[in-house]
């Protein structure tokens, strides 16, 4: 493997980790859980693993006093979902800590996503393939996948697969929908008694996975520093040239963390927020509306440039957009009649025979382009995919005919040139930031924690993570006390929920008392530069802003 000189320096970087894991650690159990909604329906789904204690891992002076399991154990790990950096962290940090216990304990990586336990493809993990990947980005170690694990078939599949190969844990590296079916698994392998125990770990760019036990999940940190480098990069052009509107979107399939965490850092003119959109019960054209307005004034002081931040997943906040895409997702579904057409023309055609009169009248008035990315092909669980959707350009387009009407009334008399940008797969494998290594690696040290003392259908969760890593605190957090019941493809169902941006919360607060000063004629934009890996630790090992200010609220 070819490496990069930061490449080679970073593989003897030894990422920092919470005291209690250095020393010999003893577990304090907490009270009995319960789940955050729908208690009765969780416990008679999870009948083993419902209303566990919450695991705190605290150093003591004596050695024994953790129940160890002696003898050699083989562990499987799962990276599931999209890449998000310092997955490969999560990896040597169990290899790491399951060596320290015993050296004869064997690491197997399941290969392509949770398919590679079904399929039985796997890899031994040894110490020369993990030090090629220590404080590396991407998830290229084992490969992921989006398979689902939620049929008994693959639950007794995956029995087979760990027999054969001695292993008795797994972990599943992933994010909300993952975890949940970590601890479906984790309920059927404890009733099975099979010997199986199933550990999760809080994963995902999107930075959805977090609640009153997870403070983020990994690489939302990361992530966000590599796109506001970006966006902070193209402001400067825009101060320098001053000739061009950027609309800039930035992944999150739901909920608009990253957007937020961006603006945060880099200030920019408008930043979207689709769960304020939602709330707002605003339409396409009221967003059109405000980008516009930011437009007219600053063109009053003479300043034809800006950014607009877009988070990726605002088209299904709309609400009647979402409508026209919930009838979309609806008539499409297996629909062979509609796959049989030849021509974008005939397709189109079909599709407004049988929409209801209004999402037609909105169907009708996108732009053709826009129109037909919305009825390509749907996720595995049946969802548009939104990172396929160019809303940046729909913006574009219809903030320039909007612009174009302002200018014939004489209430606009600036220059309107744009460049689109979407910010997505630039940073879902970026070498992770010092406060990803960490806290990755920490993350991997505490699921082989949780498992040496037993324990299964926990994630391994950090908390305390605006505090010096020293100070961290390892835990482990029963899954079912993040589950409430939704409905998904028409049917109810066990989930973990998932965090949108709270409208009450510190880090909206912020961005909401200060948006009007960083969209007005004097530019506040901040220039955050690359993440640094070496250096002051002011300036190393800073987590992100949404940390620190939902820190500072309590
Ligand atoms: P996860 O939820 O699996 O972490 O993935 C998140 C994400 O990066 C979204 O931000 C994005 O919409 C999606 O994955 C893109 O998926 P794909 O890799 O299939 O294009």
């Amino acid at each position: 493997m070819q490496k990069s000189p930061l490449q080679i320096a970073r593989q003897s970087y030894q990422p920092k980790m919470p005291q209690a894991l250095r020393s010999s650690l003893q577990i304090k159990e907490g009270a009995k859980t319960q789940s955050v909604a729908d208690q009765e329906e969780i416990q008679r789904l999870f009948p083993n693993t419902y209303g566990m204690p919450v695991l705190t891992f605290e150093a003591t002076d004596n050695a024994d006093s953790q129940a160890t399991k002696t003898n050699a154990i083989n562990v499987g790990v799962i990276l599931s979902g999209g890449q998000a950096p310092g997955g490969h962290n999560v990896i040597c940090g169990m290899f790491d800590a399951l060596k320290a216990i015993n050296p004869d304990n064997q690491l197997y990586g399941f290969l392509g996503g949770p398919s590679g336990l079904i399929e039985g493809q796997y890899q031994l993990l040894t110490g020369n393939i993990i030090d090629d990947y220590r404080n590396t980005g991407g998830f290229d170690i084992i490969g992921s996948g989006r398979t689902k694990l939620e049929e008994t078939w693959q639950f007794d599949k995956g029995i087979e697969v760990c027999n054969k190969l001695g292993i008795s844990a797994i972990v599943i590296i992933g994010g909300d929908d993952s975890n949940t079916n970590a601890c479906v698994l984790a309920e059927y392998y404890k009733q099975k008694n099979c010997g199986i125990q199933v550990i999760g770990c809080p994963k995902t760019i999107d930075g959805d996975l977090k609640n009153e036990m997870i403070e983020t999940s990994f690489g939302f940190d990361t992530a966000c520093k590599v796109y506001s480098e970006l966006i902070g990069n193209i402001q400067r052009d825009a101060n320098s040239a001053k000739k061009y509107w950027h609309f800039i979107r930035l992944m999150g399939r739901s909920a608009s963390h990253i957007a937020l965490e961006c603006a945060l850092q880099s200030q920019p003119n408008v930043c979207l927020i689709s769960e304020e959109v939602e709330a707002k019960n605003m339409t396409l054209n009221d967003i059109v509306e405000e980008i516009a307005q930011v437009v007219v004034e600053r063109a009053k002081a003479g300043l034809n440039f800006g950014t607009v931040l877009i988070p990726e997943g605002l088209i299904e906040f709309i609400p009647a957009m979402r409508t026209l895409i919930q009838e979309l997702n609806d008539l499409l579904a297996d629909n062979a009649a509609f796959t049989s057409l030849e021509g974008d023309e005939a397709k189109r055609e079909y599709i407004k025979l049988k929409l209801t009169d209004a999402s037609r009248e909105l169907y009708r008035s996108l732009p053709k382009a826009i129109a037909k990315q919305l009825t390509m092909d749907r996720d595995p669980h049946g969802n548009v995919q939104v990172s396929l959707i160019e809303t940046e350009k729909l913006l574009i387009e219809m903030v320039s005919k909007r612009l174009a009407q302002l200018k014939a009334e004489g209430s606009y008399v600036g220059k309107f040139s744009t460049q689109h940008h979407f910010f997505g797969y630039e940073g879902r494998c970026a070498i992770p930031s010092n406060f990803d290594a960490d806290y990755c690696y920490s993350l991997g040290q505490t699921a082989v924690r949780l498992i040496q003392a037993g324990k299964t259908g926990y994630m391994s969760v950090i908390r305390n993570l605006t505090a010096p890593a020293a100070e961290w605190i390892a835990a482990g957090i029963p899954i079912t006390m993040m589950m409430n019941m939704e409905r998904r493809n028409g049917k109810l169902k066990p989930v973990i929920q998932k965090a949108l941006v709270d409208l009450k919360g510190k880090p909206f607060r912020y961005l909401e008392e200060n948006r009007a000063e960083w969209a007005d004629a004097n530019t506040s934009y901040i220039y955050p530069g690359p993440i640094q890996y070496y250096g002051p630790s002011e300036v190393c090992d800073q987590p992100t802003k949404t940390l620190v200010l939902e820190h500072t609220c309590k």
